[in-house]
């Protein structure tokens, strides 16, 4: 008997599934569908997290395709980003090369996996053809007001003399050479993704496939508050101070005022005065903490006076003006009324620096007088201190203030959302150029459709040190205007990766077009995409910038869907000894040492089943090892099963308590795994049924001969390889072959459980159309009321009695009575 050689099967059927285009996908007239995992960056080599990625996708893509679903299952590159450019730096190698290497290396490892890619239709994002459409795409943006530039602040190391990405700084320094880290001022280019705040916040309600988690993720960065924003006029000028609140209701406990010591109008009002000096130390001091930082409640509130004073313009009080860290430039107006009664960052501040504090909401079973001491009171109540609203609850006090500040013009209803727009400049090479040039007399000019790509050049000089390595080629800098034709230079920022892939997935569906990024009808063919599965890292921005690209591609009409990802599965990571696998941590088990010395089933097979997909998983020698004997166990199965094949057929006519206890399990098994990887993608459970089944099969095997059907006994092992062959896609197909199949096993279908033979015990059900008694039945008293149905609705008199009429209703009494309602 032949045994279990994983290498040489493995290999043999890689190849031939390679010559033969086995997953390529065609244009059929099937139902589509798409499955589709998070591109990887080609580091150079995969992990365990990839695996387990790529093997659930992979179940999916074949199932469906079982299922008769045309299926596209595709694969590329996010090829851009910093890594390669560090290596660059570092060994002097050109990111092209680099880039290039790794993703023919990491090309092997993951055909080594045995995954249904239609590899015809692979990208890479720094291809010229992929990231000219990336081009394209951000000129539609400028075209449509939806790109503009900006002045703000980038990390900057001194003594590298160089642009840092957020993470090169570790903790304020620098990650190279560990000096401590500033912040310099430079132009750059945003996405208007506020514009969509409010649509990408509405809209998670139509992703009813998504875990409900990531929504809450996704709408606390989006951050929607509603307030009012409120002017309050500065004393002795003409100026106001705009402030936003979520609180309009406490404005009478205004106690003083708060700016960001950004905000442009502290240099204003300070210039020439005895605060100047302070003013500026304290911005100074402050320029180097993170927003995060300023704002955690664990940093000390901070802030000074700068002389100033503002107007409460509901009850004319004078309050001061302070500069602070803990209010920011860049949420709101950047402006605070400080309510210390009622906020607790303001009670601190303010009891640190001796303002007032004044109650303005009472609890309704409060003393009096009401006192607010260290405890700030953010609930609801009774007004008190606060004019003609005294005494109202403050919920209505809230709308009648906003009311009477629109009325007076001092104040409005408004809303805020947390979400900025896109920074998408960086100051970096290895990254699709932005496509515009400076031109003196013309200004800001977008490149010519026709002249895209703007391609990287290659006569660069990789020292690390400037503001972005393309401002060292004079043959990218100097150009012609596209408008007057006079000399101009070229924008030397690239985009954030994170653009490439935003709209990967639409390529997928066209990956050669010439004349537009995609097709829309090639894009209504198959998008949403039916199931996406990556990372939970990648919750919100990759998710939410995706999400923001197909809505703006929607109303510039290249596009018909209103959101890519319709099924989000983010899967759990990979653990070894309880933590993260890392190189950091030395716990990392390589991927190709498992496959040399078990196979990629047994790889596959052990990370779809030591957990469920979304839950974390935990490395185990012994469990690889338990996988890897369960493939020896089905293969022996079979070929025991197969060398019976030749002897004399056992065609018996009686059927046995044995034989229907075989054909229930057969059949219950193609139920339940079914529904395991249908409805919940419990793979885990899926497989250990597909173990029992192989159990049984053993034990019914090993009876007398004259119990055993041969015919039984080939349906169970055929159930067993066609279950098992998304999880074990190279076994199930050596053995299937050698049972004498012509066909892939992997383009056929999937195995139905006749519910008929799920029947043990028993009810007799009556069967009503219109009230009149058409069929008695007798069916198994555990099935659900859809298991009911299918079988009523297969029933050839329920059939004849129903035909041409309409349904209206279906009442079913369990184990009793179906009454069908038809006009
Ligand atoms: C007065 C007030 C009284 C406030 C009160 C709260 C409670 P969210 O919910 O996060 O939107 N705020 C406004 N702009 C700010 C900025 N740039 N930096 C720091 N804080 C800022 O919070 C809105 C509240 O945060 C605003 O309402 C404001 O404080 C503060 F009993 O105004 B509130
Ligand atoms: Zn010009």
């Amino acid at each position: 008997m032949s045994t279990y050689d994983y290498q040489t099967i493995e290999g043999k059927w890689q190849d031939s599934w390679r010559e033969q285009q086995l997953y390529s996908t065609t244009a059929s007239e099937k139902p589509k569908y798409y499955a589709l995992e998070m591109f990887p960056y080609p580091s150079g080599k995969i992990h365990m997290g990839h695996v387990r990625n790529y093997s659930i996708g992979d179940v999916v893509a074949r199932y469906k395709n079982m299922q008769g679903h045309e299926v596209l299952h595709p694969m590329g590159w996010d090829a851009f980003g910093l890594p390669a450019e560090n290596a660059a730096i570092q060994n002097q190698v050109h990111p092209n090369v680099w880039t290039d290497k790794n993703i023919t290396e990491m090309k092997v490892q993951l055909s080594k996996l045995g995954l249904s890619y239609d590899w015809n239709r692979e990208l890479s994002t720094c291809s010229p053809d992929y990231y000219r459409w990336t081009q394209w795409i951000f000129l539609q943006f400028y075209k449509h007001g939806l790109a503009y530039k900006k002045e703000s602040r980038v990390n900057w190391c001194p003594s590298c003399e160089t642009v840092l990405a957020n993470e090169q700084v570790v903790n304020g320094q620098c990650e190279r050479c560990d000096s401590h880290v500033t912040k310099e001022m430079l132009n750059q280019w945003y996405f208007k993704i506020t514009d969509y705040a409010e649509k990408l916040l509405q809209d998670l309600e139509l992703l009813e496939g998504w875990p409900d988690k990531v929504k809450t993720m996704q709408e606390n960065w989006i951050g929607k508050s509603t307030g009012a924003e409120i002017d309050f006029p500065i004393a002795e000028t003409d100026m106001h101070l705009k402030v936003f609140t979520t609180r309009p209701d406490t404005v009478f406990g205004t106690t003083c005022m708060v700016l960001a010591p950004e905000h442009p109008y502290v240099a204003q009002m300070t210039k020439g005065t005895e605060y100047e000096e302070s003013v500026q130390a304290f911005v100074h001091q402050l320029q180097h903490l993170s927003d995060i930082e300023r704002t955690s409640t664990e940093t000390e509130k901070e802030g000074i006076f700068i002389g100033k004073y503002c107007i409460n313009p509901l009850n004319n009080e004078r309050i001061p003006i302070y500069i602070a860290n803990y209010v920011l430039a860049d949420y709101g107006s950047g402006a605070i009324m400080v309510v210390p009664a009622h906020d607790q960052r303001d009670l601190d501040f303010v009891n640190k620096y001796k303002e007032k504090v004044i109650p303005v909401i009472k609890p309704a079973d409060a003393d009096e007088p009401y006192k607010i001491d260290q405890e700030a009171y953010d609930g609801s109540g009774i007004m008190i201190n606060s004019g003609k609203y005294n005494g109202m609850d403050n919920e209505k006090a809230f709308d009648e203030i906003c009311h009477d500040m629109e009325e007076h013009g001092i104040g409005r209803r408004t809303i805020t959302y947390r979400l900025r727009d896109w920074l998408l400049s960086r100051q970096r090479y290895w990254g699709a150029p932005i496509p515009i040039v400076y031109c003196e007399s013309c200004g800001i000019v977008p490149v010519n459709e026709e002249e895209l790509p703007v391609k990287l050049p290659v006569d660069i000089e990789f020292s690390g040190k400037g503001k972005s390595p393309l401002t060292t080629s004079p043959s990218f800098l100097k150009t012609e205007c596209p408008k007057c034709k006079g000399a101009a230079t070229r924008e030397t920022d690239t985009m954030d990766t994170f653009v490439d892939s935003s709209w990967y997935f639409l390529r997928y569906t066209d990956p050669n077009n010439e004349k537009l990024p995609f097709d829309k009808e090639k894009v209504s063919q198959w998008l949403p995409v039916n199931q996406y599965i990556g990372g939970v890292e990648h919750a919100i921005l990759h998710l939410l910038y995706s999400r923001f690209f197909v809505k703006v591609m929607k109303d510039l009409d290249l596009l018909d869907i209103d959101e890519p990802f319709q099924n989000l599965l983010t899967q759990g990571m990979v653990l070894k000894n309880g933590a993260k696998m890392s190189k950091s941590k030395g716990n990392v088990v390589s991927p190709e040492e498992i496959i040399s010395q078990y196979g990629a089933d047994t790889a596959r097979l052990f990370v779809l089943f030591a957990a469920p997909p979304e839950r974390d998983l935990e490395w185990s020698d012994q469990g690889v090892e338990g996988c890897y004997r369960f493939l020896n166990r089905v293969w022996r199965l079979v070929q025991e099963v197969k060398e019976d094949q030749h002897k004399e057929k056992q065609n018996k006519d009686d059927i046995s308590e044995n034989d229907k206890a075989i054909t229930y399990k057969i059949h219950s098994t193609i139920k339940k795994v079914t529904d395991d990887i249908e409805l919940r993608f419990n793979f885990n459970t899926a497989i250990s049924a597909v173990m029992e089944l192989v159990n049984e099969l053993y034990k019914y095997k090993a009876m007398d001969k004259e119990k055993v059907s041969s015919r039984l006994l080939e349906e169970g092992v055929e159930t067993v390889l066609l279950l098992m062959a998304p999880f074990a896609p190279h076994m199930t197909e050596e053995l299937w072959c050698q049972l004498g199949n012509k066909d892939s096993i992997h383009h056929h279908q999937w195995p139905k459980a006749d519910l008929s033979k799920l029947v043990l015990e028993t009810v007799e059900m009556v069967v009503q159309v219109n009230g009149k008694v058409k069929e008695k039945m007798i069916i198994s008293a555990d099935l659900s009321e859809e298991e009911i149905k299918e079988i009523v609705w297969s029933n050839d008199k329920v059939k004849l009695s129903i035909d041409g009429k309409d349904i209206k209703k279906v009442i079913i009494v369990p184990g009793k009575l179906v009454n069908i309602v038809a006009k």
